[in-house]
């Protein structure tokens, strides 16, 4: 083996390779130099340093030994870490003790041993990045210092379907007697530690160590793959102003579903009637968890309240918890488009963002705000009803007492009542939709009308409260097309005034899965 105070010093220790992505926003000589002083003062013996410019900014901060390299890409070659012989010298002149070049025998301009002979002439110590065991033979007969299982996974020849580091070049190099450097996958300080058991010398490190965008990707994977849903199991309720649906729900999961129409004169015994049914239809007992999300406010003693007052009569001030708890069984209860919205959060199409917004387009327009990461709740319960916010669309008085709100331009029972004011008959809005489709004017206009009214409610929840994302839900809202033409829409304001806006993930069970996440989470 080659000895040398410069192996002696590398020799067990960790080498960091400070090489940021190509072009991203840290790929510039004064950070790649601040990221190797950082490396050192975090116990790294030596630095690996990509291109003539970042090695003269790290050399100038660290007295430690510096592996230099250029890399090129080249339609010529598959060859990267090509140092031509020009490079050689000036990677020497800008600082590197070592130099590290292909040690595989695929062919470049120079020759791998023009290089190799190149590094050694001009009195470095020359590092052969390796793929296999005969490249590691080559190199050591051909007076390189170090020998690396760099290239083991990147060569046609040595691909693999696994991240795994190469152990077995390690252990096959070990006895050629060289200086080993175990390179490439090792991500963890676990496989870090494993190489030297395997008998490298010392171990280089890079992407787990500088390459930000990959590490930060890997964690935001794990966290947005991680299912916060153990513990969501339970029965849950959503009272809509059309249907009232039923589930069970174990672990995150709707497994059995059941849905009626919604009688909006029923009053509350009526509703508490149709519930119960309904609950025991799917098995419920009375002490099981049991979430209801309801249309209409709730305030915070616990009493129910419609606001638009045509879609449930005889609803206010019904004491709703203490009913539910002495007909059906003690409930969490909630507005319904709020359970949506913290679903939304947490599960579905706001997740990661801080300030998040769920409007739905259904029987009324509800909605929902995530602000600073928590659900905006006011103790009348009102805080959120986006719907009764105002439209410059707006013409007539909503059965909420107050005059031309989102919710008379944009909600389904707008829509069948402008379909019925122009003479159009007793339809819904599924129908009317229908006719859009069919290529009915008349009916593409009520439906743009809906859309406007919700796009100007997209654009004043950016300018008032800087929300980032909004997701729309409601069998309105999730109609084909109708969140492309509210994305449409916006796209003719400035872009300050829009927002990502996105069709809601979670759809129907939206209210059902967020109403069991506010038994844990009030907001
Ligand atoms: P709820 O308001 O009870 O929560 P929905 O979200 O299903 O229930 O909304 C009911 C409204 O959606 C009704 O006005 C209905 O006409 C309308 N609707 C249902 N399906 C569609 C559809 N495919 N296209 C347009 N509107 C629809
Ligand atoms: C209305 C209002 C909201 C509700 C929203 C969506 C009532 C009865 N409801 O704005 O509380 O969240 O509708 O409810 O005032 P849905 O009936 O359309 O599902």
């Amino acid at each position: 083996m080659q000895t040398s105070p410069l192996l002696s010093q590398l020799r067990g220790g960790l080498i960091a390779s400070c090489q940021p992505i190509d072009d991203g926003p840290m790929d510039r000589p004064e950070i790649v130099a601040a990221m190797a002083s950082a490396a050192i003062s975090g116990g790294a013996v030596g630095l690996r340093i990509e291109g003539i410019e970042n090695l003269r900014a790290v050399r100038s901060v660290v007295d430690v030994p510096i592996i230099g390299i250029v890399k090129t890409a080249s339609a010529a070659t598959p060859v990267r870490i090509a140092a031509s012989i020009a490079d050689v010298q000036s990677l020497i002149d800008a600082g590197a003790d070592v130099i590290a070049y292909d040690g595989t025998d695929r062919p470049r301009p120079d020759g791998r041993d023009g290089i190799l002979n190149a590094i050694i002439k001009g009195g470095a110590l020359a590092m052969a990045d390796c793929a296999t065991l005969a490249d590691g033979v080559h190199a050591v007969s051909n007076g390189a210092a170090i020998i690396g299982t760099t290239l083991s996974g990147y060569t046609a020849e040595t691909q693999r379907v696994d991240d795994a580091p190469d152990f077995s070049l390690i252990e096959s190099f070990a006895e050629l007697g060289a200086f080993v450097m175990a390179e490439g996958r090792f991500n963890t300080p676990d496989l870090a530690a494993k190489a030297l058991a395997a008998g490298a010398d010392a171990v280089t490190v890079g992407s787990a160590l500088t390459r930000l965008e990959l590490m930060t990707q890997s964690f935001a994977h794990a966290v947005t793959h991680a299912t916060p849903k153990s513990g969501m199991s339970g029965f849950a309720v959503d009272l809509g102003g059309t249907k009232t649906a039923v589930a069970r729900i174990v672990e995150g999961h709707v497994t059995q579903y059941e849905e009626r129409a919604t009688v909006g004169a029923a009053g509350p015994e009526g509703q508490y009637r149709q519930i119960a049914e309904m609950l025991r239809t799917l098995g419920y007992q009375r002490d099981d968890r049991l979430a209801v999300a309801v249309t209409g406010r709730v305030d915070a003693a616990g009493e129910w309240h419609a606001v638009n007052q045509t879609t449930l009569q005889d609803i206010a001030s019904v004491p709703l918890a203490s009913d539910l708890a002495r007909h059906i069984g003690n409930a969490t209860i909630i507005n319904d488009a709020a359970a949506a919205t913290l679903a939304e959060h947490r599960l579905g199409a706001g997740r990661g963002h801080a300030n998040f917004a769920y409007i739905t387009v259904s029987t009324g327009v509800g909605g929902g705000l995530i602000l600073d990461g928590s659900l905006h709740n006011s103790p009348n319960g009102i805080a959120g009803h986006l719907g009764f916010s105002t439209s410059q669309a707006g013409a007539v008085l909503c059965g909420s007492g107050r005059f031309g709100t989102v919710e008379s331009v944009a909600s389904g029972r707008a829509i069948a009542r402008m379909a019925q004011d122009a003479g159009h008959g007793d339809l819904d809005a599924r129908a009317v939709f229908g006719a859009a489709s069919n290529g009915d004017e008349w009916a593409i206009d009520l439906r743009a009308t809906s859309v406007r009214a919700i796009a100007e409610l997209c654009a004043n929840l950016v300018t008032i409260l800087g929300i980032t994302k909004i997701a729309i839900g409601g069998s309105v809202g999730l109609a084909s097309g109708y969140v492309d033409q509210v994305r449409s829409e916006l796209e003719t304001l400035p872009e300050l005034f829009r927002s990502e806006v996105v069709a809601a993930e979670l759809r129907r069970d939206g209210p059902l899965l967020g109403s069991l996440l506010a038994m844990a989470d009030p907001g």
